[in-house]
């Protein structure tokens, strides 16, 4: 991976690939939405593959040349649906936002109905977000996390469901620790004859490894992302009922995208295919253990976790009871400039700005790819903790970032 090619042509680009394959080697990726993926999953994504147009699908293509590109996405396609299990798999999406616009796409008229969980609440942007098209395209109401528990409150869900009417109701999360229950929302969805679209971006791999419940089979369409918690590098999916094939498939191409990016198609086919050892079910168990490990041992310091713990990849801790003067975002440089790599987020109830949040969030699986066993993140909590009550003290963040560089080199990535 030293890029000579690159480096011939373009030494600014060269320096900048070393510099992030040293940051990456050297700093802690605890950031819930990233992981690292194999070496093969890199040489597939970087392969000729980003040559070829293939818009259409397998055996139907508007062009030539596309017997490579049909072998590898019905690769994926198989793959994935041993996997998860669905009926159907589109493998096409750019990422976890592209697919959810193909489930909207698919069933939605603008200014259809969507009901889903609130940003600061641990939704995400596509899911109705003001900023996002589907506040601007779509009638938008959301529910919560209950303020005592913080776990997702199903009776305000459904008596919010009940007034509102939707036309879809959306379930999975992008800050959310605890397990979903998913009969529970299509129970609610049924009882208003809405769709439900169970977003698992965060979780795919979880799923796939049988260590969350899956929504697949339950929910009408389950989207996710490629790149989190599956390290299949980056990209989206939608998995559904064969009823909803045809549709769901005419709203990725040609509805909201062009020709695939088929090097990521590749990426995927590897990652899956790494997915289906045995090993990867014990790597899934091993990111929710070191979930929380590292919540407990957040807790043990005094810091609020959001829900009080986690039963997934993350850990969301909500920084006002304990600091009540230091905003997530504060933590994250701190932690940032100790090699300690994870984001300020907000919280439910949430009173500082999205820019400036109350809380941190931090996820395991990159580090459980690297290896790090329970003892190895419980010293990480014990560092994310020391710079967190003492986020001024530049020795605190020096011996922090020393000892963190120790873990790296420990624990290596790429050898
Ligand atoms: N940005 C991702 C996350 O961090 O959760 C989701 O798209």
């Amino acid at each position: 991976m030293d890029h000579e090619h690159v480096r011939e042509v373009d030494p600014a680009v060269a320096d900048a690939l070393a510099g992030e394959r040293d940051r990456q080697e050297q700093t802690l990726a605890m950031i819930a939405s990233e992981n690292h993926v194999s070496e093969a999953v890199l040489e597939a994504q970087g392969s000729v593959l980003t040559n070829k147009y293939a818009e259409g699908y397998p055996g139907s293509r508007y062009y030539a040349g596309c017997e490579y590109a049909d072998e590898v996405e019905e690769l994926v396609i198989e793959r994935a649906k041993e996997l998860w299990g669905a009926e159907h798999v589109n493998v096409q999406p750019h990422s976890g936002t592209q697919a959810n616009q193909a489930v909207y796409y698919s069933v939605l008229e603008p200014g259809d109905k969507i009901l889903s969980l609130e940003l600061n609440h641990g939704g995400h942007l596509s899911h109705g977000h003001p900023a996002n098209f589907t506040g601007q395209l779509y009638d938008v109401e959301q529910y919560e996390v209950d303020p005592e528990s913080g776990y997702i409150d199903y009776e305000g869900l459904r008596d919010t469901a009940e007034s509102f009417d939707p036309d879809i109701i959306v379930s999975g999360y992008s800050a959310y620790p605890r397990t979903v229950d998913w009969e529970e929302i299509q129970a609610a969805a049924d009882a208003v004859d809405a769709y439900h679209l169970a977003d698992i971006a965060h979780i795919t791999g979880l799923v796939a490894a049988g260590v969350h419940p899956s929504p697949v089979g339950v929910a009408d369409f389950v989207t996710g992302s490629t790149h989190k918690t599956i390290r299949a590098g980056r990209g989206g999916i939608v998995m559904c009922d064969a009823e909803f094939a045809d549709d769901v498939d005419a709203a990725v191409f040609p509805g909201g995208q062009g020709g695939p990016l088929m090097h990521n198609v590749a990426g995927k086919a590897v990652g899956f295919k790494e997915a289906l050892q045995p090993e990867f079910e014990e790597y899934a168990r091993n990111v929710v253990d070191n979930a929380e490990v590292l919540a407990e041992t957040l807790r043990e310091h005094g810091l609020s976790l959001v829900s009080g713990g986690t039963d997934n990849h993350l850990v969301l801790a909500d920084l006002r009871d304990s600091h009540p003067d230091l905003s997530g975002g504060e933590a994250e440089d701190a932690l940032a400039a100790a090699n300690i790599v994870l984001n300020g987020n907000t919280v439910p109830g949430e009173t500082r700005s999205p820019f400036d949040p109350s809380g941190i969030r931090a996820g395991t699986a990159g580090l459980t790819t690297r290896g790090f066993d329970a003892d190895a993140v419980e010293e990480v909590g014990e560092l994310i903790y020391r710079v967190v009550d003492d986020v001024d003290s530049d020795d605190v963040i020096y011996e922090v970032g020393e000892r963190v560089v120790e873990l790296c080199e420990a624990h290596p990535l790429y050898e």
